[in-house]
């Protein structure tokens, strides 16, 4: 089953840009720190074709047309050739998000179903709406209070939501002064402040992305400074947080079975005392102390492997948080991971 990961947000809040730019930007890779290569490539040739399209429009100066429909991307995430996740994003058409035409109702539906089941939520907030929030816009902060409805919501339909990690994005970052910035992520904190308080479960983050500098779109034609690298306007931040939130999921599952194997060997070595207690007598008619050896060696073999595998996803995680705390603040219950 692929990894669904959910795109949210207004129409003309970036999303689509976004998956344009950040597939070309991670099919060549990004380095971690223990100098492994994730990459994000999507196996589907005839996807590939369009998302390079895309791309190629936006290089030679033109911004893509607004979605007439959704569309669902595959990508698999890599990392030193190792499959971490198999991800389905799908681009929905964001005027569908506040739409009260009638017509539009079963595709509204299947967009608020597809918060179920989804490994991570992607809240888009374009730097222009917080701008005109920030300058008393009624319908600009009405956004937020729609993000909150529609997220409480979702909770009541899903008995998971609570665990599903939820990333707000600011898009068309390079609209903001640094100054401008930190107020924006102060204001979306306060603003989805269900998401930051004390006592949930929950992995909250929130990141700034871009596609480079003083762009600006007239009547279509793309200005500024186009900026697509891996490593450039954070385009990498939103997989890394789904990955992050994967491997963490993972971690906690090994460590689960490595303490239930322990206790099984525990209950098995019991056994083994408890045999070599027997008379002599009794074990020579039946005696099980070599099955009972088989078996500690077996499940002390299996847990020791995944010992083995602990270690190796542990410095994974540590390779992959370091990239993504570099490029977004990330919260758990309320409380910063530095
Ligand atoms: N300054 C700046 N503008 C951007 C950036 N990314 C997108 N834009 C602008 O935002 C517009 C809308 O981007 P889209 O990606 O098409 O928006 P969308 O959310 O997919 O919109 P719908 O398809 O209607 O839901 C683009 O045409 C650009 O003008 C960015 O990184 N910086
Ligand atoms: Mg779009």
């Amino acid at each position: 089953m692929s990894d669904k990961i959910s795109i949210y947000g207004l129409s003309g809040s970036g999303k689509s840009c976004f998956i344009f730019a950040m597939s070309q930007a991670l099919s060549q890779g990004i380095e971690f720190a223990d100098g492994e290569l994730m990459t994000v490539i999507t196996p589907d040739p005839r996807q590939m074709v369009r998302l390079y399209k895309a791309y190629d429009k936006m290089v030679n100066g033109y911004w893509p047309a607004g979605n007439t429909q959704s569309i669902t991307y595959n990508f698999n995430v890599r990392k030193a050739l190792e499959k971490m996740l198999d991800i389905e994003i799908t681009d929905y058409r964001g005027g569908l998000l506040d739409s009260d035409d009638d017509d539009d109702q079963e595709e509204q539906d299947t967009l608020y179903e597809s918060f179920n089941d989804s490994k991570a939520l992607l809240f888009f907030f374009g730097a222009d709406t917080i701008k005109r929030a920030f300058q008393g816009d009624m319908y600009a902060r009405f956004n937020f209070q729609h993000f909150n409805a529609l997220y409480s919501s979702y909770l009541d339909s899903s008995p998971d939501a609570v665990k599903t990690p939820v990333l707000f994005i600011i898009s068309k970052a390079d609209l903001l002064s640094a100054d401008e910035l930190l107020k924006a992520k102060e204001f979306i904190k306060d603003q989805m402040r269900q998401f930051f308080g004390r006592g949930t479960n929950l992995t909250v983050g929130i990141t700034a992305i871009s596609l480079g500098r003083n762009l600006s779109n007239y009547k279509g034609e793309l200005e500024g400074e186009l900026d697509i690298r891996a490593s450039a306007g954070n385009l990498s931040i939103p997989v890394l947080f789904a990955l992050y939130h994967q491997m963490g999921v993972k971690i906690e599952s090994v460590i689960g079975e490595i303490s239930c194997g322990q206790d099984k060997l525990k209950g098995v070595q019991k056994a083994l005392g408890h045999e070599l207690s027997r008379s002599t007598l009794a074990r020579f008619f039946i005696n099980n102390e070599s099955s009972i050896r088989n078996q500690i060696n077996s499940i002390g073999g299996a847990v020791a492997s995944k010992k083995e595998e602990l270690l190796k996803l542990n410095s994974s995680m540590a390779a992959i948080k370091s990239l993504l705390l570099a490029g977004a603040e990330i919260y758990l219950g309320g409380e910063r991971i530095n």
